[in-house]
């Protein structure tokens, strides 16, 4: 270890084995940094899946989605043929979404805290469950009412490749591998990039098995 290596562990908590790696002016993955939350986090998703079951949802231009998604908080991200938006209802059910856990709260707050992002107070959880072939295409996160809260993503289960682009759809995008357990944490200046997932490969997870589960946590309203 190099003493710059030495520096960015000095704040971190001894116990939590994370690595932090910068991918933008504002923008960390933060490896592993799920992982001691793990035998807290699935019972807890598994509460909330029960209330609020996975469903592929239709985009507006009539294409069915092909990562399934749940939501819990305050705000649930929906989108069918009138368009995309936030509701605090479930529109399977017209329940409420589910709460957030607090374990799902504590571990984004904590991840934002470790990327630099003070007092994230996230009142929505976009939960969305990839299977082999499944991917998202490029797009902004530019839903929430104000873009001045970070944006916490927690991978659990098959790997993935991320697309992490510029400020126009066609600018070039780097590729960022995400393990199992790691969580990325982007916003400030880079909190409108494009972005989204390539195909998820076939696989097993110990774990999880065949399929990724995605956590996004964001400010909504
Ligand atoms: C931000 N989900 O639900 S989040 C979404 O893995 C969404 O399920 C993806 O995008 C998922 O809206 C990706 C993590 C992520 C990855 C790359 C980014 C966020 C990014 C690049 C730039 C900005
Ligand atoms: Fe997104």
């Amino acid at each position: 270890m190099n003493p710059t290596t030495l520096d960015l562990f000095a704040d971190s908590e001894p116990e939590q084995q994370s690595r932090r790696e910068q991918i933008g002016e504002q923008s960390y993955v933060l490896r592993g940094f799920a992982l001691p939350w793990l035998e807290r986090l699935l019972p807890a998703l598994e509460a909330v899946l029960a209330a609020a079951p996975f469903r592929q949802m239709v985009t507006p231009g009539g294409f069915t989605m092909s990562a399934a998604m749940s939501s819990c908080g305050t705000w649930g991200w929906t989108t069918d043929r009138s368009g995309y938006r936030y509701t605090r209802h479930d529109p399977r059910t017209d329940a409420p979404w589910p709460e957030m856990p607090p374990v799902f709260f504590e571990l984004a707050q904590a991840a934002a805290l470790e990327a630099g992002f003070a007092d994230f107070v996230p009142d929505s959880c976009l939960i969305n469950r990839y299977i082999p072939g499944a991917k998202m295409s490029l797009h902004q996160d530019k839903d929430e009412a104000s873009y001045a809260a970070p944006i916490v993503s927690v991978s659990l289960g098959l790997p993935a490749m991320f697309l992490f682009g510029g400020f126009e759809r066609g600018d070039k995008s780097q590729r960022v591998p995400v393990f199992h357990g790691d969580i990325v944490v982007w916003g400030g200046v880079d909190r409108l990039r494009y972005h989204g997932v390539l195909p998820i490969k076939e696989g097993q997870h110990p774990r999880l098995g065949e399929q990724r589960i995605n956590f996004t946590f964001r400010t909504a309203q």
